[in-house]
C-alpha cells in the first residue's frame, strides 16, 4: 500500500489497531502517559533518557567557551542549539519518520552516563524523573574540565487539533565561563511547541512550532521561529532566526540571521541576512560528529536506573511480546501506586536524589542564590518586561509540580544504591529481579560535582 494512504506505512497486520489508535487520541485528555499505542509504535527507551541528546554534539555544545567575543559566544551558543533541534526531535525517525512512544518515567527514575572526549574532559550527565503527575524530567549536563554547565526541567501538556499538540513546559539555563573570566554567563532557552506530522499514515515526525527564546545575561537575544511544510510550499522543520544585542540592536535589525532547516542544512548570515548580507557559515545537522555517551554496565546500574528498571518491559517490546509488556509495566506501576499510597499515609513525600526546589528544606537550593538571581533577570527578558507569573510556561511551577534546580549538595553526597526502597518501588523481589536491555556500555558515572560553587 502505499505510504500517502490512510495507515500506509504501518506494517499490515498492525493498520486495525493503528485506526483504533488514531480513533482514540481524538478523544484523548491531555496527558501523554495516558494513550494506548499498538506494539510496532512502541519504543524501549525511556523519556528519562532523552535529556542526553541535549550535547551529544559535545564540541559544538563546548565551543562557546573558547570564544572570547560575546557576540561571537551567542552565535555559537544558538548554532549549538539548533544542532541539537537535530538531535532532540529527529535523529530517532530521520528516515522513514518513525517517531515512537517512548516508555513513560516513573518518580525517581534515573539515567546517568558521561560523554569523554579527548582533549574535551568528561561531561556528566544526570537526569532524574522529579515528578510523575505531572510527568517532569530534570537534568543536569556538567563539564568541570571546560566550566560550563546545562540543567533544565521539563513536562509537556498535549492536545488534539487534527493532529498531537505538545506545549513543552519549563526552560533549560546554559552556564559557561567566558575564557580567562571568572564572571559565569548565563543563557535561558525557552522550549519550542511541538507537534507530531504524518500521524495518519503511521509514519510520524516531530515538528517545532511557534519559537525558542535564548536570552544571555551578556546582553544578547536571539529568537528562533519555526515553520513547516504548508500544503502548498515550504520545507519540513524550517526555521529563521535573529541575534542581537538588546539596546543595541533587534529582532529585525540583528546582528546575524540564521535560517534553514534545523533537520538538515542551515546558513548563517551577517546583519538580516538579506542579498547584501555576508554568509558566515553553512552547517549540515547531520554531519555533525556526535559523541558516544558512556552508561554504566547493567550489574553496576542501581535499581532505580532506566535500563535496569524497564529491563523486562524494553526486552518484551523488542520481542513483540505485548502480553509480557503489559504485565511487567503493570507490576511497576502498581508497586509505585502503593509507594505512594504508603507516602500518603506515613506523610512522607519521595526523596529526589540530585534536584531540588528553590528554599525547600530538603534541599540546598535558595531561591537568593546567583543562578536564581540571574534566571529571574534572564526570564524579565524572555516575558519582555512583564512579571514572570506562572502564565509562562517556562515556569508555571503548578504545570510542573514546582521549579527543579541541580542541588550541588545533594550531588556531592548521592551514591549508589540511590534508594534504601528502590527494589519496593518496582515491585522488584527475590527471583522476578531486573533484567538488562542491550544497550549497555562501559564503566561506572558518579553525581556530578559543581563547575564552580555558588553559582
Ligand atoms: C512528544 C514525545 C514525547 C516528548 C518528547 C520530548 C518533548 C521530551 C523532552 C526532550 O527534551 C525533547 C522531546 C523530544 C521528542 C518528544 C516526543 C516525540 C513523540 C512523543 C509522543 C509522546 C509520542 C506520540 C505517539 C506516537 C505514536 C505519535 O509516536
Amino acid at each position: 500500500m502505499p505510504a500517502e494512504v490512510e495507515g500506509g506505512a504501518v506494517p499490515a497486520s498492525s493498520r486495525g489497531s493503528w485506526t483504533t489508535f488514531l480513533k482514540s487520541i481524538a478523544s484523548f485528555n491531555g496527558d501523554l502517559a495516558s494513550l494506548t499505542a499498538p506494539a510496532f509504535i512502541l519504543s524501549s527507551q525511556s523519556l528519562v533518557e532523552f535529556s542526553a541528546y541535549w550535547t551529544e554534539n559535545q564540541e559544538l555544545w563546548i565551543a562557546p567557551t573558547k570564544e572570547p567575543d560575546p557576540a561571537k559566544r551567542a552565535l555559537l551558543v544558538v548554532r549549538w542549539l539548533i544542532n541539537t533541534l537535530h538531535q532532540q526531535y529527529c535523529s530517532r525517525s530521520e528516515k522513514f519518520g518513525n517517531e515512537k512512544k517512548p516508555l513513560n518515567p516513573f518518580l525517581g527514575e534515573l539515567f546517568l552516563g558521561y560523554w569523554e572526549e579527548g582533549n574535551l574532559g568528561r561531561t556528566e550527565l544526570v537526569s532524574e524523573q522529579v515528578s510523575h503527575h505531572p510527568p517532569v524530567t530534570a537534568y543536569c549536563i556538567t563539564n568541570e574540565k571546560n566550566r560550563i554547565q546545562l540543567q533544565g526541567y521539563n513536562g509537556q501538556k498535549a492536545s488534539f487539533s487534527r493532529t498531537i499538540h505538545i506545549k513543552q513546559i519549563g526552560h533549560s539555563l546554559l552556564t559557561l565561563y567566558p575564557p580567562g573570566s571568572n564572571e559565569p554567563e548565563s543563557y535561558l532557552i525557552t522550549l519550542p511547541a511541538l507537534h507530531i506530522e504524518n500521524l495518519i499514515y503511521g509514519a510520524p515526525f516531530v515538528e517545532c512550532g511557534k519559537y525558542t527564546h535564548v536570552v544571555s545575561s551578556s546582553g544578547y537575544t536571539a529568537k528562533i521561529d519555526y515553520s513547516g511544510k504548508g500544503w502548498l510550499s515550504g520545507k519540513k522543520n524550517s526555521f529563521t532566526a535573529a541575534l542581537w544585542k538588546e539596546g543595541e540592536g533587534s529582532e529585525k535589525k540583528p546582528l546575524y540571521s540564521l535560517d534553514g532547516q534545523w533537520s538538515d542544512m542551515f546558513t548563517i548570515k551577517e546583519g538580516d541576512g538579506g542579498k547584501r548580507s555576508k554568509d558566515v557559515e553553512t552547517v549540515k545537522t547531520s554531519a555533525v560528529r556526535l559523541s558516544k555517551l558512556n552508561v554504566p554496565p547493567i550489574e553496576e546500574q542501581d535499581v532505580m536506573e532506566s535500563r535496569k528498571a524497564w529491563g523486562h518491559v524494553a526486552r518484551s517490546i523488542e520481542k513483540g511480546d505485548m502480553d509480557a509488556t503489559s504485565a511487567f509495566k503493570s507490576r511497576i506501576e502498581n508497586a509505585q501506586r502503593a509507594l505512594r499510597k504508603r507516602e500518603q499515609d506515613e506523610n512522607r513525600t519521595w526523596k529526589r536524589v540530585f534536584f531540588s526546589q528553590p528554599d525547600d528544606e530538603a534541599g540546598s537550593v535558595k531561591s537568593g542564590d546567583p543562578l536564581e538571581r540571574r534566571f529571574n533577570h534572564l526570564a524579565k527578558v524572555a516575558t519582555a518586561g512583564q512579571p514572570i507569573t506562572s502564565a509562562w510556561e517556562g515556569v508555571a511551577p503548578e504545570k510542573t509540580n514546582g521549579i527543579w534546580r541541580y542541588d550541588e549538595e545533594k550531588g556531592k553526597k548521592a551514591q549508589r544504591p540511590f534508594h534504601s526502597d528502590g527494589l519496593e518501588a518496582l515491585g522488584e523481589t527475590e527471583g522476578n529481579g531486573s533484567a538488562a536491555v542491550s544497550r549497555t556500555t562501559t564503566t561506572q558515572s558518579q553525581g556530578q560535582q559543581p563547575i564552580v560553587s555558588g553559582q
